[in-house]
Order: structure tokens, then C-alpha cells, then sequence
């Protein structure tokens, strides 16, 4: 069977997750790669039908673990419908956000407990893994100036508070440190070409190890 290769990119808000999602598909596409690009909460239909009641509302309208069920339910429809397939075919799939973000959104932001996060992982994903994390890294501070610059005001999650902010970020970074055979950190205080530059020398030589 083919085996494709599945990328993550993870971190705060603003960090500049989307942005360089899309440069790193460009470069892969000039190589030659057929590519996925998907999106977690959301990334098939029902997924993205949970995303939209998951980040609209109030700041309290779900409690966190009611958010982390509903991460793993569209989770799981985004695995069976668009992640599993494509991999099976061979593609390299690319993902804005997946199982770290519930660990540092609902786990550490949340203070849910690891338990129920490290049930749902197991029975769920059922041994799906990424191939490469990308952690961006950014101050709290700069990530929610970068967000609301963007326009189109907080989301549920945007507007949570600094401390809830500083927790997923330092989240991020343990789990980097917890499995560094997988996650890649990277500085994101700096322009989006350098940036990019560092994310190109993560994927490409683990790239074509899968290729060659
Ligand atoms: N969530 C969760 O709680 N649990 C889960 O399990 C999962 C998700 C999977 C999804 O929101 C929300 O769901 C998210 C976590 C939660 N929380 N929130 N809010 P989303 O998909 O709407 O947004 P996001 O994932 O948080 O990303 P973002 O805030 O949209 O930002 P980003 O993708 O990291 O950054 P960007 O859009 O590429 O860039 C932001 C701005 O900065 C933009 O104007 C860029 O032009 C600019 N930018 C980008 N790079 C740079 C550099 N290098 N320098 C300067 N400016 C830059």
C-alpha cells in the first residue's frame, strides 16, 4: 500500500499558522508532490459543520470538556473521510491544527484532564500519528496583536484572556520537548521568509526519505 506523509502545524493564535500552511504547499506542489490541505477544527463537511457551534458563541458556551468531545467528534469524521484516504493514496497531507491543539487548548487552557484527552486519542485516532509537527512559536502578546489585526473580531477562543494564552503556549513546548522525534519548534517572531526557510529545511529531508 502507499504510504503518504502527514504534516501538522500547531501553535498560538496568529502565529502564522495559515499563512506558511500555504507557502509550504506551493514549494511541495513545484516538487512534484500531490498534496491535501485541510484544517482542524473542520477539513470535510460534518467536521466543519462542529466547527462553526464550536467556535462561535460567548467565551462560556461550552464547557471544556464538552469542546474537547466535539474537537473529537469532528476529529474523527475528518480522519475517516479526508486524512486516512489520502494517505492511503500516497499524498502528503497538510494540517492546519490537529490532536496537539485539544492537548494545549482544552488540556492545558481548559484543565481538562489528561485522562479523558489520552482516552480519546487512543480510541479514536487508533495509532494515527503526524509525521512532522510544526510548533510555531510566538509570544502571547504578538500573536493576539497579529490575530486582531486581521480583522473580523475575537472568537470564542481569541478572546480568553493572556494566562489562558500563555498556558497553551507553553503546552506547545512540552509536548515538542515530551516527543522531539516528531515535533519541530520554530521561532515565529521573525519575517515570514525566514520562517518559511526553516519550515523547507524540516520537510524536505524527511521527505525524501519517504520517497527515496
Ligand atoms: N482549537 C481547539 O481549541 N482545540 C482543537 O483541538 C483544535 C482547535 C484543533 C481554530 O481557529 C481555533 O480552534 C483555535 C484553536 C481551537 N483558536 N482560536 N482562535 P482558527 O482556525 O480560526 O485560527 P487559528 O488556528 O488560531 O489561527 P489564526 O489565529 O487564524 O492564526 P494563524 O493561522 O496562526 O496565523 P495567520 O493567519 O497566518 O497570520 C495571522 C496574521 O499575522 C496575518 O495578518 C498574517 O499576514 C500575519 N503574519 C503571518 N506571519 C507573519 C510574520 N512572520 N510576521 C508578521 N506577521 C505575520
Amino acid at each position: 500500500m502507499a504510504r503518504g506523509f502527514f504534516i501538522t502545524f500547531e501553535g498560538g493564535e496568529g502565529a502564522g499558522k495559515s499563512t506558511q500552511v500555504r507557502r509550504l504547499a506551493e514549494r511541495l506542489k513545484a516538487l512534484g508532490h500531490e498534496l491535501v490541505l485541510t484544517r482542524e477544527p473542520g477539513g470535510s463537511p460534518g467536521a466543519e459543520a462542529i466547527r462553526d457551534i464550536v467556535l462561535n458563541g460567548p467565551p462560556e458556551r461550552w464547557s471544556p470538556v464538552t469542546e474537547t468531545l466535539l474537537m473529537y467528534a469532528s476529529r474523527r469524521d475528518h480522519i475517516e473521510r479526508v486524512i486516512r484516504p489520502a494517505l492511503a493514496d500516497g499524498k502528503v497531507v497538510i494540517c492546519d491544527r490537529f490532536a496537539d491543539s485539544t492537548r494545549a487548548y482544552q488540556g492545558a487552557g481548559g484543565q481538562v484532564d489528561p485522562r479523558l484527552i489520552d482516552t480519546l486519542e487512543t480510541t479514536v485516532l487508533e495509532g494515527l500519528k503526524p509525521d512532522l509537527t510544526l510548533i510555531l512559536d510566538l509570544s502571547v502578546e504578538e500573536g493576539l496583536a497579529r490575530a486582531m489585526s486581521r480583522g473580523g473580531g475575537e472568537d470564542r477562543f481569541e478572546a480568553k484572556g493572556a494566562a489562558f494564552h500563555e498556558r497553551l503556549r507553553q503546552a506547545f513546548l512540552e509536548i515538542a520537548r515530551n516527543d522531539p522525534g516528531r515535533c519541530v519548534v520554530l521561532s515565529a517572531d521573525r519575517s515570514p521568509e525566514a520562517v518559511e526557510a526553516d519550515i523547507r529545511a524540516a520537510v524536505e529531508p524527511r521527505l525524501e526519505r519517504v520517497d527515496g
